[in-house]
């Protein structure tokens, strides 16, 4: 089966997680991506959380599938030739250097178009233009930044951080589709272009609803579906709002059997208008059907804690799963709190190929997330990453260099 990025050749020049990220969707659509590394170092995440000495580390392992890597000194001036050839012959360059990194190397933009005017150049910065643009970031800065943090967490605890890397692996999923679209617009202008994904942007735009949020409130003073209603204060700027549902139909998480041990012994709970009389049935409490303080969703919301309150002494009779199929039959949206292990043990998500298992020369056989995006016309194959210049003879072969070269290159420590 052909892939729906065949023929497309990306020089990735991204490292730790954001551009990473970037270039593996990339390559499991089929583009060939050559990672460029710094001989003996490489990506600095190869070594960092090892698990087994010695071993690229699942972090390294688990952003760089079907990549292939070389190792190249950039700022030697025969790297720096080398780096041009490549330049020349691929169609994106992807990086997340520190800002003005890639210019200190010699390959600006003008550069970059003097040697292949069809070259698409991404890059995912912390910032984009304004007071923090030469900030170096990583992930909780960017969430900090970009509004996750402030909104995140309960009311009366600090600002909260969330395990999803929607700074990182959220903003090298933006990076991707605008390459995506810059090399779709290639096919009629014949011109690469800049493309840039602010890491600070990216968070924002995955909290968009909160912004939303903050004009409902500068304007009404108040948002029913928030906890801090109709007790609490809120103040001038959006609140956080615990497990809130943050949409039209209130939700929460409750705890279900076996809580007492098990920290993920609960259930998201929502309770959807649409089903109230079937929640209501289900917990026994059929009186709350016609009752005017709980019969519509707009008397509904000056209860919502006495209401999860009831709904959740009847889940603490139920395992999550149990609850599951219960609420599922009469259609109750509702999802169990799914541990990392229930998680890597589910044959749903091994079927779909969502989570893999990949067998590494060095470290044997690991799990890993394969692409959560699904194709009809272009399936992925999930192959491990590469070890660190394990590709180097073969790409610069591919780009004209003779076994002399290579060896002089390597004699020099080039490569
Ligand atoms: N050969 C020679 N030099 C190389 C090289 C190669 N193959 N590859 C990289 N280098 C050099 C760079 O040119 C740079 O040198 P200068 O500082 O002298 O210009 C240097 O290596 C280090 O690059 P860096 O500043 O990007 O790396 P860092 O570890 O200091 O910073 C990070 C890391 C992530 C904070 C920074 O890259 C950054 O802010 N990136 C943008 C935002 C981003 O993507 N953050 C998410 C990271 S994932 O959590």
């Amino acid at each position: 089966m052909s892939k729906a990025l065949d023929g497309v050749r990306i020089l990735d020049f991204t490292h730790v997680q954001s551009g990473p990220t970037c270039t593996q969707l990339l390559a499991w659509f089929g583009a060939d991506v050559i990672k460029v590394e710094r001989a003996g170092e490489g990506d600095a995440t190869r070594g960092q959380l090892r698990d087994i000495p010695d071993v690229d580390s699942l972090y390294f392992t688990m952003l760089n599938h079907n990549k292939r890597s070389i190792t190249l000194d950039t700022k030697n001036p025969k790297g720096k030739q080398v780096l041009d050839t490549l330049i020349k012959q691929c169609d994106v360059l992807v990086e997340n250097f520190a800002p003005g990194a890639l210019d200190r190397m010699g390959v600006t933009w003008e550069h970059i178009q003097k040697l292949n005017p069809r070259m698409i150049v991404a890059s995912v910065k912390g910032f984009g233009p304004g007071k923090y643009e030469d900030c170096k970031v990583y992930e909780n800065v960017a969430q900090c930044a970009g509004g996750s943090a402030s909104t995140t967490g309960f009311d009366d605890g600090p600002p909260m951080v969330t395990g999803a890397q929607i700074g990182d692996s959220g903003t090298g999923l933006h990076l991707a589709l605008g390459i995506v679209a810059a090399l779709y617009q290639r096919n009629t202008t014949g011109r690469g272009q800049k493309v840039l994904a602010p890491m600070q942007d990216a968070v924002l735009n995955l909290c968009r609803v909160k912004l939303r949020d903050q004009q409902r409130l500068e304007r009404t003073g108040t948002m029913h579906e928030y906890p801090q209603y109709p007790d609490g204060e809120f103040g001038e700027a959006v609140p956080r709002a615990g497990n809130a549902s943050g949409g039209g139909q209130p939700g929460w998480i409750l705890k279900c059997k076996g809580w007492e041990t098990d920290p993920n012994a609960y259930i998201y709970f929502i309770t959807q208008a649409a089903v109230w009389k079937a929640i209501c049935k289900v917990i026994g409490q059929e009186d709350w059907i016609t009752e005017p303080a709980y019969a519509t969703p707009q008397a509904r919301l000056l209860h919502l804690k006495p209401i999860f309150a009831r709904i959740e002494q009847w889940t603490m009779t139920k395992t999550k799963f149990e609850a599951m199929d219960i609420l599922n039959e009469f259609d109750i949206p509702c999802g169990p709190i799914l541990s990392m292990k229930e998680i890597a043990e589910d044959p749903s998500l091994r079927e779909t190929g969502t989570i893999v298992e990949i067998d590494h020369p060095k470290r044997g056989k690991y799990l890993t997330v394969g692409n959560p995006i699904k194709m009809s016309d272009s399936a992925t194959d999930v192959t491990r990453s590469p070890l660190l210049g394990e590709h180097t003879e073969e790409v610069l072969t591919q780009l004209g260099y003779s076994a002399d070269d290579i060896a002089a290159l390597r004699s020099e420590r080039v490569i």
